[in-house]
């Protein structure tokens, strides 16, 4: 891993840079690089295995098999037709590049490495010679894709994505050049970039980019490179937003208002998390890259004000975003429907992007609870067990007597619009990178995962090493080593779960307060500690083998929903420690819109090593509501309720599955003739 100063060594930019560039102000706090962090747990470790070993590999496998190969072998060629469905197709490869860059930092190897270099020279083969890639217009320029405008960036602000295909590539080339140190994507997308700053900006052409993600490409390679007209360019285009004189102000069509795009006001002036999520939350994330890097205060406010409202009124209890199939966008305020949630994997892969980003803005924990709940719970259920089967859209709730018609009931290895599998491609190997933060002598601990850092604190190495059986079990251990004595603070993050707060707002709440309080111990003494910012400060001075160990309750946890999440009214969720459960057909014999969690009801966990790669199971007696259709009669009888990890549904082929559940047997839909097209199990 290179640093970012022998980096700008290697581009020859040190001696120009101007001085605002070599001091730019940044983010006050530091994510501790993913390079940086050694994991050896049971539960995140085996998943980012299986992702070097299968999910990447079977990308660029359909990657090749799908022709998304092929187009940049006939962009190469200037000949044949675009061989794929849509203009941003090359982004899978670009993503999949990314997540095998972070990979070969991890673990270095030279097969993968040589297979990287022969698609990086067919990527740059097909780049035009000032620096356009495009391969939906270059492989036949006087036929390019009906998306794309008979001119280059003539149809940008909608459905073109050249400056999307950039920001992913812009990404790509910079993992690939941090895991190698070589230049050849890096050089690729260097051109790409310098003719995007060349063409958009003041007196130049402008556009509000119709599916943001340039923005953070652009800011990556500003902080590659110290090239000030990225980060420029990154903050134009962001600018661009709201000043597009064809939209309808006064339209509720999310479409003619421009609301999809996130374009029918200037971004300082929004306030709520609206239109396409993946758009939306490349563009937040983006928002907070520039605030950090140029102080706009505006925009700081802007995005503070936007995540306000998403974590109050439009986040499922799954942490899944973009509530809405049609235009795959977020809700108005409280409309999160169960039956037709969408919640794109991708919006899952983007909203971690982001809240990181908040996270290093502030310094408070409830961004990394978000963080938490999205990975446990939303995001890995995008994948399956397999490591080769994904979820583009993640429901809530799958109903037999609806055909499993509403939502997606089970995964598929690729899809036409791909997005999903290769996002979460380039997410997983980078995951470490979410564990730590530091601001000088401050340490913040965010996600607990066996394992150890290497720190340096005030220019001492610092050995911080967890270990744990996160997320099953709440006992944490931290131990300290370094050589001599070392003064910082330690900030472990306090779970909002474990303080009686299911969410940083009041979208979701215990339905019971809990009693049981977080205890820490110092070397096995139990300590007073301050809370700040959700994080419990631990002030000392360091000795070698120092431990802490921190407890966090266990209990399992019903979660209600606020009264105006229609959907949600009379039900429970149930929580215990960061993960959502739901029910399955398949360990309730045949159903779950039939279960029934009445108040009081009691859990009992019990950890099941052999099911679903090693769960911890829930399950209560509780009514369920059976049919007798020869007696044409409706009854309830007790039953086992089981309940597994949300994330871990749909394993076992497909049939219904519930994350709330009615408390009373009024709020049970008793819709229950199953449709006739419809088997269960394999
Ligand atoms: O438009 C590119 C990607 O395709 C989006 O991010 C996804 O939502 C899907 O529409
Ligand atoms: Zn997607």
């Amino acid at each position: 891993m290179l640093t970012s100063k022998s980096f700008l060594f290697l581009l020859g930019l040190t001696g120009t840079l101007p001085l605002a560039a070599q001091q730019r102000a940044d983010y006050p706090i530091q994510a501790v690089p993913f390079t940086k962090v050694k994991l050896t747990d049971n539960f995140w470790q085996p998943r980012l295995q299986t992702n070097t070993s299968v999910t990447i590999p079977a990308s660029f496998q359909r990657c090749e098999a799908t022709n998304r190969v092929k187009n940049f072998e006939m962009a190469a060629a200037h000949s044949g037709k675009f061989a794929t469905t849509y203009p941003f197709d090359d982004t899978d490869i670009y993503k999949t590049l990314e997540g095998a860059s972070y990979s070969l930092s991890l673990e270095p190897d030279k097969k993968l490495e040589a297979y990287l270099d022969e698609l990086i020279a067919k990527v740059g083969a097909a780049q035009e010679p000032d620096g356009y890639l495009y391969t939906a217009r270059t492989i036949d320029p006087a036929h390019p894709h009906a998306w794309a405008g008979k001119e280059r960036w003539e149809k940008e602000r909608e459905l073109s994505h050249e400056l999307y295909n950039s920001g992913h590539l812009y990404e790509a080339a910079v993992a690939y050049y941090q895991a190698t140190g070589k230049k050849n994507l890096l050089n690729i997308a260097l051109k790409n970039a310098d003719l995007v700053c060349a063409t958009f900006g003041p007196g130049k052409r402008a556009v509000a980019p119709g599916h943001e993600i340039v923005e953070m490409g652009l800011v990556k390679l500003y902080r590659a490179t110290g090239k000030p007209e990225y980060l420029s360019t990154a903050k134009f285009f962001i600018e661009q937003r709201g000043h597009y004189k064809g939209y309808d102000a006064k339209s509720t069509d999310v479409w003619r208002s421009g609301q999809y795009w996130q374009d029918d006001k200037p971004v300082v002036a929004q306030t709520e998390a609206v239109g396409h999520a993946v758009r939306a939350e490349y563009l937040y994330s983006a928002m907070a890259d520039v605030a950090a890097l140029t102080g706009d205060k505006a925009l700081l406010a802007a995005v503070d004000t936007i995540w306000n409202n998403m974590v109050a009124k439009k986040m499922y209890v799954t942490g899944g975003t973009g509530a809405v199939g049609g235009g795959e966008r977020f809700g108005d305020n409280y409309e999160l429907p169960n039956a037709t949630a969408y919640n794109e994997t991708c919006a899952s892969v983007a909203d971690i992007y982001w809240n990181q980003r908040m996270f290093q803005l502030h310094g408070d924990a409830k961004y990394a609870d978000i963080m938490e709940k999205v990975l446990y719970n939303g995001l890995i259920s995008g994948v399956g067990l397999d490591g080769k089967s994904f979820f583009y859209s993640n429901a809530m709730q799958i109903k037999n007597s609806t055909g499993f018609k509403d939502t997606e009931p089970a995964r598929s290895g690729w899809f036409d619009c791909s997005c999903c599998p290769t996002n979460l491609a380039r997410l997983f190997p980078s995951l470490p990178g979410y564990v730590y933060g530091q601001k000088g002598r401050d340490i913040y601990v965010n996600l607990f995962v066996s394992g150890s850092t290497d720190l340096a604190v005030q220019n001492k190495a610092v050995r911080l090493t967890q270990q744990n059986n996160y997320p099953w079990q709440g006992d944490l251990k931290f131990t300290v080593n370094q050589a001599a004595t070392s003064d910082f603070n330690l900030l472990v993050r306090i779970p909002g779960w474990a303080r009686n707060e299911a969410m940083p707002s009041n979208l979701y709440t215990f339905a019971t307060p809990s009693a049981e309080k977080v205890v820490i111990k110092v070397n096995g003494q139990p300590i007073d500690y301050q809370l700040r910012n959700g994080y419990a400060v631990l002030v000392r001075k360091w000795k070698k083998n120092d431990m802490v160990e921190v407890n966090l309750p266990m209990e399992v946890r019903t979660v209600v929903a606020h009264p105006r999440v229609l959907d949600d009214a009379g039900k429970v969720a149930l929580q215990r420690g960061p993960v959502m459960y739901c029910a399955e057909w398949k360990d309730n014999d045949g159903r779950a819109s039939n279960i029934i969690v009445p108040a009081g009801t009691t859990f009992t966990a019990t950890p099941k090593p052999d099911v679903l790669n090693g769960i911890t199971e829930l399950s209560a007696t509780v009514p369920v509501v059976k049919l007798d259709v020869a007696n044409n009669s409706i009854n309830t009888v007790r039953q086992t309720l089981t309940a597994i990890p949300y994330y871990a549904w749909a394993n076992r082929g497909k049939g219904e599955m519930t994350v709330w559940f009615p408390q009373q047997v009024t709020d049970v839909e008793l819709v229950t003739r199953p449709a006739k097209d419809v088997s269960q199990g394999k």
